[in-house]
């Protein structure tokens, strides 16, 4: 009895817990049920002597129609961009853009050599093993945010499944 009841409230604390670290911020009034959502986000270690470093997540639209994404936030960081590679002239370039479209119910990946967020004027030092609170901002008003754990260049690499 009394080991039921403890390992019942503990299960209650993890999930508190989770739910803190993920959710959703409205602009308005909606009665849907969350159709965007955020997750795998993590940050790459600023190296010393750059000026920017780069943010990493998968946006998931299940909604029957696509999300705008339109801007990005990460806590401690002043300035925030969306960033897409392009193949030009048999170079790989990157260049800032304006949204990212989210196709209905679908998952779109923000990762290394493809679409990513680049981060710039950080407040303090932004180290591994942090976790910087990232906001998505979508045309239609709505937020979505999640924490975003800070990894080492090296945690990237044995983490990394397909180059690019
Ligand atoms: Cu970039």
């Amino acid at each position: 009895m009394f080991t039921r009841l403890f390992s019942l409230i503990s299960l209650g604390f993890f999930t508190c817990t989770s739910f803190a670290h993920q959710g959703h911020e409205h602009e308005h009034h909606t009665d849907t049920v969350e159709a965007i959502s955020v997750s795998h986000a993590w940050v790459r270690e600023w190296l010393p002597g750059t000026p920017s470093t780069s943010a990493y997540f998968m946006v998931s639209n299940q909604d029957h129609h696509a999300a705008k994404l339109v801007k990005a936030t990460v806590e401690g960081v002043g300035r925030v961009e969306m960033h897409e590679h392009i193949h030009a002239d048999g170079m790989m370039k990157m260049q800032q853009v304006e949204s990212v479209e989210v196709a209905p119910e679908s998952t779109l990946a923000f990762q290394p050599g493809g679409f990513h967020l680049m981060l710039f004027e950080p407040a303090k030092p932004i180290k591994k093993g942090d976790s910087l609170k990232l906001t998505l901002y979508f045309a239609d008003g709505d937020r979505v945010f999640t924490m975003a754990d800070v990894k080492s260049v090296m945690e990237q690499e044995s983490s990394h499944q397909h180059h690019h």
